[in-house]
């Protein structure tokens, strides 16, 4: 650990004050500057553990008195102006942002008495607990807060067709090269999220042919990715605090989708990727924070989904009159990571 010279710079400085509970003060800001540049968030979760951990340390090599047996009438002006606050036998109370709320706090605070010269043949044993403790703290931290922060994880569910894989583009190229003489729809006059339905409008049998394209064998393992997505879905996963499913629904005709849609995650996004997998029909019974789709109308059994449906732009539906209750996502060069953040605050 490249800070054990900047914690003997703090000891060094400590000299010039008799108290151990500034020694401790110093200690431990040393371990939180270790900690910020080691880890930029659960800074909280951090103080906690630290000050546990590290003022049981410093208490074992200090057993002082404890304020509860020293008569309400010693605890001096001196004492309470020195640490900016007030307290007594009975309240037990202090608001030093460090060690608010424990009595070890109240042991360490009593501490002053304790002249340098007792405390300087300890240092290089403090040096080395606190070694220890900043290990074994981190460990302990590591385990803690991937228990107790997925709680606060943000969670984002992203389609697969129409938002990272190109179903449209994908299936007018299929049905062009299958169906060459046949009259087709251009993306610029795509409307509406069912394909088969506009081609049934554009002549009846169309739609059982539209229907044909995407029923067949690899029609999902080589839909191209749309731009962006990819890249976007990987940075997304690397984010602190951010776990990311790809939350699609497989067509009915179940011979080739849904194995197809696990193979282009794993070629596209990565094996560890397909932990990542949620294949259903309906997407309001999955729980999230935001779920980034091209559909407009998400609709299932949940009439009130936990996540916020954010309109994935597509061309079915980039003509859709505004809606100011829904927010759009316009292509992956849009600002999704803008997104995120609301919904983290
Ligand atoms: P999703 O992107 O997860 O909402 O999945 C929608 C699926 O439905 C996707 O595989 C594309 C497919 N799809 C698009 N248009 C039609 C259609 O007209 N009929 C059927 N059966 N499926 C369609
Ligand atoms: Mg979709």
């Amino acid at each position: 650990m490249y800070s054990v010279s900047l914690l003997k710079d703090a000891l060094n400085d400590s000299f010039t004050c008799n108290c151990v509970s500034k020694l401790t003060v110093l200690c431990y800001n040393w371990l939180l500057s270790w900690a910020a540049t080691n880890v930029s968030r659960h800074q909280s979760q951090w103080n906690n553990i630290i000050w546990r951990r590290l003022s049981s340390c410093v208490l074992a090599i200090f057993p002082v008195k404890v304020l509860n047996e020293k008569p309400a009438s010693e605890i001096n002006n001196e004492t309470t102006k020195r640490f900016g606050r007030v307290y007594s036998k009975q309240e037990r109370t202090f608001d030093h942002p460090y060690l608010r709320g424990s009595d070890r706090l109240i042991y360490l605070r009593d501490t002053e008495l304790i002249t340098l010269p007792a405390i300087m043949p300890l240092l290089p044993r403090i040096l080395r607990l606190v070694r220890q403790e900043t290990s074994s703290i981190y460990c302990h931290w590591r385990c803690l807060s991937s228990m107790s922060s997925s709680a606060k994880k943000l969670r984002v569910l992203v389609d697969m067709d129409g938002v990272i894989a190109d179903f449209e583009g994908g299936f007018l190229k299929k049905y062009r090269a299958r169906y060459p003489n046949e009259p087709f729809i251009t993306l610029e006059d795509r409307r509406g999220f069912w394909v088969s339905t506009q081609y049934g409008q554009l002549r009846s049998d169309l739609c059982e042919k539209a229907i044909s394209i995407w029923e067949s064998k690899d029609f999902f393992t080589e839909l191209e990715p749309l731009p962006g997505g990819v890249e976007a879905v990987k940075e997304m996963a690397k984010m602190e605090n951010t776990d990311v499913f790809i939350c699609t629904s497989p067509i009915k005709f179940y011979n080739h989708c849904p194995y197809e849609k696990y193979a282009w995650v794993e070629k596209h996004l990565g094996p560890d990727f397909l932990e990542q997998i949620i294949l259903t029909r309906d997407k309001t019974v999955v729980s999230g924070d935001i779920l980034i789709d091209d559909k407009p109308d998400i609709l299932g059994v949940e009439p009130n989904p936990t996540w916020e449906h954010v309109l994935f732009t597509a061309c079915h539906n980039k003509h859709m009159p505004p809606c100011p209750s829904r927010r759009r996502l316009l292509s992956w060069a849009d600002d999704w990571k803008g997104i995120l953040e609301s919904k983290r605050r």
